[in-house]
């Protein structure tokens, strides 16, 4: 999608610090880490939210779960652990619109209730 920045982040038009890549998935540093460990993993295919997903893309979703338990083993917290986020439209906080999940951790996170 033209004006979409994870979609140049996929492209290479906009540079990040990948972590992780495969033929539907890519996994970057979130550029302002709200944890000691702050990934985003996305689609490759452009879906704003989770809201448009279609069942035909149903499988990405097990694709960055297992992105997710991939770069958790590498980053030494799948022991630990971690927390997987999706925030979808506006009341979530979602700010862009190609879905992405954050992996968060590194640390002890908050209750997500405070
Ligand atoms: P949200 O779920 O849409 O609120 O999350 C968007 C995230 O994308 C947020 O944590 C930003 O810091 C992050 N981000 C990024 O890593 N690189 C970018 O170029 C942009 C946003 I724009």
């Amino acid at each position: 999608m033209e004006n979409c920045i994870f979609c140049k982040i996929v492209q290479g038009e906009v540079p990040s610090n990948k972590v992780f890549e495969n033929e539907h998935v890519v996994a970057f540093h979130d550029i302002s880490p709200q944890a000691k460990i702050h990934i985003l993993i996305i689609p490759k295919k452009h879906i704003p939210t989770m809201n448009d997903l279609e069942t035909e893309d149903a499988f990405l979703l097990g694709e960055i779960h297992l992105a997710a338990g991939q770069i958790a083993k590498e980053f030494g917290i799948h022991e630990s652990g971690y927390r997987l986020i999706n925030n979808c439209n506006q009341d979530a906080g979602q700010v862009v619109f190609h879905i992405h999940y954050h992996l968060l951790g590194g640390e002890k996170l908050g209750a997500l209730n405070g």
